[in-house]
């Protein structure tokens, strides 16, 4: 009889995305094997139960710099964006090199632990010091064995409207970010706010990198930098590696606008970035009733054939003050506020925290359970997709590169009902 092929790990059970069961074999790293009754042994073999493997997810949005400080100075009472940033540039005056990486660092065993294994963050480059960005940067590589870090270059308080703020950005890429941001909604002049996008394209062609602007994270319906964003990304020939975030202002666009720049982002093949936990806190603050939700279009985008992925943005920072890092929780809010409840609706809103955010990060050619990919994957408890949605299940193994980087012990409920035999409650049908 011919020998077992042998793997490093061997994950036993796991169910697809697709529905299909099958056996992992990682060897090296790498999914060497994805089939049904695979025979082979390994150094360890773990029996998933049938619970489903998805690739890890992705928090494609988010503000390592600031994680971690709500309160710090002081809470934010109006809880809208503009009190946010100002509370913050107050903290900033604050930051050290190792406060910068200790919250950092913790944020992402957050993140991590609860199945995020690609993460990219902004961090603002308006100091003269750029302290947050020399930390981030040796976080970077400091967390290589848990999660893939993109940093981008964030002028927070703007490009024009900070003093050297370009030049704060081009050193910011200079030192090693992956990504330009820009704010162009912040700058002081609708002039300024155009002008600034154009410094942010500039750049990322000049250094040849990716471009994600925070942009129109307003209720005001006369923010209108994403059509600025599309110009750009067409007249320079990005297709594909420009991301707007927040895009807020969309919300309150009127339909026929809407209608019109879906045709020019598409065109653009813009990614949209949706933060549902900040921006249904941080927007409609000067509604009164009714208030507005101030999420961008995500479930008209998506059918309009525009890649939309959604970020969390804060986990206890000036604009958020709750949240633990789980992907689930902003995919959850996402379903809710996006009115993505059908059925066949459910499964696309896993994508927006893993697919879709994968073509944002760029990263769709080693993205994926498939034989030949890095060995990055997260087991849920649950049985599919729309189950760990419904459940917020929790990740019970996570792998990094064929090694398990975090294992859960479930939780269990016992109820004890008179005359009745003790047993545990299941959130299954
Ligand atoms: N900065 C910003 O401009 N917008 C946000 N939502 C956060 C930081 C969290
Ligand atoms: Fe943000």
């Amino acid at each position: 009889m011919a020998a077992l092929e042998r793997y490093d790990l061997i994950f036993r059970n796991v169910r697809l995305r697709s529905g299909e069961t099958v056996d992992l074999g990682i060897r090296e790293g790498r999914f060497a094997a994805v089939q049904a009754g695979l025979a082979g042994e390994a150094g360890r073999v773990i029996d998933a139960g049938g619970r489903l493997a998805s690739p890890p997810l992705i928090e494609p949005h988010c503000h390592l710099d600031a994680v971690l400080t709500e309160g710090q100075p002081r809470s934010n009472a109006s809880g809208t964006l503009l009190e946010g940033i100002a509370i913050w540039a107050e903290r900033k005056q604050a930051l050290t090199h190792d406060d910068v990486k200790q919250r950092a660092t913790e944020g992402i065993l957050w993140y991590a632990s609860q199945g995020a294994l690609h993460i990219r963050t902004h961090v603002d480059v308006c100091d003269p010091n750029l302290t947050a960005l020399k930390a981030l940067l040796e976080v970077r590589e400091e967390v290589r064995d848990l999660v893939d870090l993109q940093l981008v270059a964030f002028p927070q308080e703007g490009i024009l409207s900070y003093p050297r703020g370009a030049e704060l950005l081009e050193e910011a890429l200079r030192l090693g970010c992956d990504v330009v941001g820009a704010i162009p909604h912040y700058e002081t002049t609708r002039d300024m706010g155009v002008e600034s996008l154009r410094i942010a394209f500039d750049l990322a062609e000049k250094y040849d990198r990716l471009l994600d602007a925070h942009c129109d994270e307003t209720d005001d319906d006369q923010s209108r930098f994403v059509e600025v964003m599309a110009a750009e990304t067409i007249a320079r020939g990005l297709q594909g590696r420009v991301t707007a975030s927040h895009t807020t202002a969309m919300h309150s666009y009127n339909n026929a606008y809407a209608f019109k720049l879906f045709g020019w982002l598409k065109r653009a093949d813009l990614n949209i970035i949706a933060n549902p936990p900040d921006n249904i806190i941080l927007q409609g603050r000067f509604d009164t009733y009714p208030k507005r939700r101030g999420m961008t279009r995500i479930k008209e985008l998506l059918e309009f054939g525009i890649n939309v992925a959604v970020g969390h943005d804060s986990v206890m920072d000036p604009w958020y003050p709750l949240g633990t890092g789980n992907m689930l929780h902003a995919a959850f809010l996402a379903l809710h506020i996006g009115h993505m409840s059908g059925y066949d609706e459910i499964p696309r809103v896993w994508d927006l925290v893993t697919d879709n955010s994968a073509r944002v990060l760029n990263i769709t050619d080693s993205y994926g359970i498939a034989p030949g990919k890095p060995a990055d994957f997260v087991v849920f408890d649950a049985p599919t997709d729309r189950d760990a949605l419904r459940m917020l299940a929790p990740a019970l193994w996570c792998v990094k590169r064929g090694r398990v980087v975090f294992e859960r012990e479930p939780s269990t409920v016992r109820v004890y009902r008179e005359g009745q035999e003790p047993r545990p409650v299941v959130y299954l049908r």
